[in-house]
């Protein structure tokens, strides 16, 4: 027993779900079609200087035509489970009143096709393409609201078949990156009170949907979130520096996932924030705390932190450098141990029935081979390294449930446009081949023995 607790075998849990993971803006493409409504990413991309290469979603995998064959991908990988997103403005193209018929179709499609492969599908509500034509986007607290509505009206669509939803994904990005750092859209770079703001609405989204989920959804239905809380490592397994990472959590995560799993502001923060606090209404932080049933981490990057009773945090994270180890995009430094530090914190700290990760993947210089595949090497190195933490914290018992690659195949990356790959397939995208880079025969291989390789 003592051997299994320890995991000397290189195993995963029994029944652990393997999946893959996109975003409905990062694949679909068919930007006008079937009555759907313009986003907040549709004009982002289309204002010139804000994405690499003036790249825009307009067509990106064209999945809307062709998610049979991203299915026939996921099948010939034997995951099972697939993580999608939902495009808000394809079911209500302006963001509420009159639902589109033609967008339940299309998503109703993917589904049924999916369970036909034999694959769960995980749905993710909002994956940061806002319909435009909400007044004010994140800026107005009615927004949330909205969003609550088209959330509910969406699971009563799809519980009879999706049995796990999540509400928005990675709070931070959709609020800090759109309207304090300006690189995503809508690009705004807002004074301190204003992003505080837009954060705790971000925070209500969620809140209010998980409610409306639980309202309209069949019986039995999960719902939770999935977010990218910063994760410290402690730089030493000691029990200081061990109680120093988990502060370090907690505190750098206050206005995000730390509101969501206690549902309140800490007092650090909202002093620190002093006058920039937001404005909370009554009931607000009882919707934020809703009750979940999962956590899903978005993990990549880690933070080393230090105890330090100099500090008046009680803790000092060390910075990144300049030479510290990254992949391909400059944000997604190397520490597989986040993976591990990332899932025993979250759980150590707020006991999550379970936890999933709904992304972890990194972008490579994918080189083709003179066969025309891809040998991505780093890739896997990446990939076997987090995976290893995983399944570390899996083996001591943390509630691991599952894990979602992120991606399934190359994108459109945000800001990064397709310059930066993160498939685990290649998408040529002059002609939409898609062919699988070594890496997803690792992962095969991988899901096949439920085993690290
Ligand atoms: C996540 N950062 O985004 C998103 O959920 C995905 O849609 C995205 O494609 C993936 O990770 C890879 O980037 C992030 O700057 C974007 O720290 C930027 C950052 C983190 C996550």
């Amino acid at each position: 027993a003592r051997a299994a607790a320890q995991g000397s075998d290189l195993s995963f849990p029994k029944d652990f779900l393997w999946g893959c993971a996109t975003a409905a803006y990062q694949i679909e493409g068919a930007v006008k079609e079937d009555g759907r409504g313009q986003t907040n990413w549709d004009v982002f991309s289309h204002t010139p200087g804000k994405v690499a290469n003036g790249d825009t979603g307009d067509v990106a995998c064209d999945s809307y035509h062709r998610y049979k064959d991203d299915i026939a991908l996921l099948q010939n990988l034997g995951v099972k489970a697939y993580r999608m997103s939902i495009a808000w403005s394809r079911i209500f193209p302006e963001g509420r009143g009159k639902p589109n018929q033609k967008g339940i179709d299309y998503y109703n499609r993917v589904i049924d096709a999916l369970l036909a492969a034999g694959i769960q599908p995980n749905v993710t509500m909002f994956h940061w393409d806002l319909p435009q034509a909400l007044p004010g986007g994140w800026q107005n607290r009615d927004t949330a609201k909205a969003f609550a509505d088209y959330a509910g009206f969406m699971a009563g669509k799809l519980s009879d078949r999706v049995h796990r939803f999540m509400t928005v994904n990675e709070l931070r990005c959709f609020t800090d990156l759109g309207h304090m750092v300006g690189t995503h859209a809508p690009g705004l770079k807002l004074p301190q009170g204003q992003v505080n703001q837009v954060r705790h609405h971000g925070c209500l989204a969620h809140g209010l949907g998980v409610q409306a989920i639980r309202a309209n959804a069949k019986a039995g239905t999960e719902v939770g979130i999935a977010d990218n809380a910063n994760i410290y490592v402690p730089v030493i397994e000691t029990p200081e520096h061990i109680e120093a990472t988990k502060k370090a959590m907690r505190d750098d995560n206050a206005m995000f996932l730390t509101a969501v799993m206690e549902g309140k502001y800490l007092d650090s923060y909202l002093s620190a924030a002093g006058q920039d606090a937001p404005k909370v209404q009554a009931g607000d932080m009882a919707a934020i705390g809703s009750p979940l049933d999962f956590v899903a981490l978005n993990i990549y990057t880690p933070t080393f932190v230090k105890a330090n009773a100099n500090d008046p945090r009680g803790y000092t994270p060390l910075p990144h450098l300049p030479q510290s180890p990254r992949m391909a995009s400059p944000w997604l430094y190397v520490g597989p141990e986040a993976a591990y530090w990332g899932v025993r914190a979250v759980s150590e700290l707020w006991k999550p029935k379970a936890i999933y990760i709904s992304e972890n993947g990194t972008s490579a210089d994918d080189p083709l081979n003179s066969a025309g595949t891809v040998d991505d090497g780093d890739r896997i190195m990446y990939l076997r390294n987090y995976l290893g933490q995983f399944r570390r914290a899996a083996a001591e018992g943390y509630p691991l449930k599952g894990y979602f690659l992120w991606s399934l195949m190359d994108n459109f990356e945000w800001a990064d446009g397709y310059g930066k790959r993160f498939g685990i397939h290649y998408v040529d995208f002059a002609t939409q081949k898609r062919t699988p880079k070594l890496s997803a025969q690792w992962y095969k291989e991988l899901i096949r023995r439920n085993a690290l390789v």
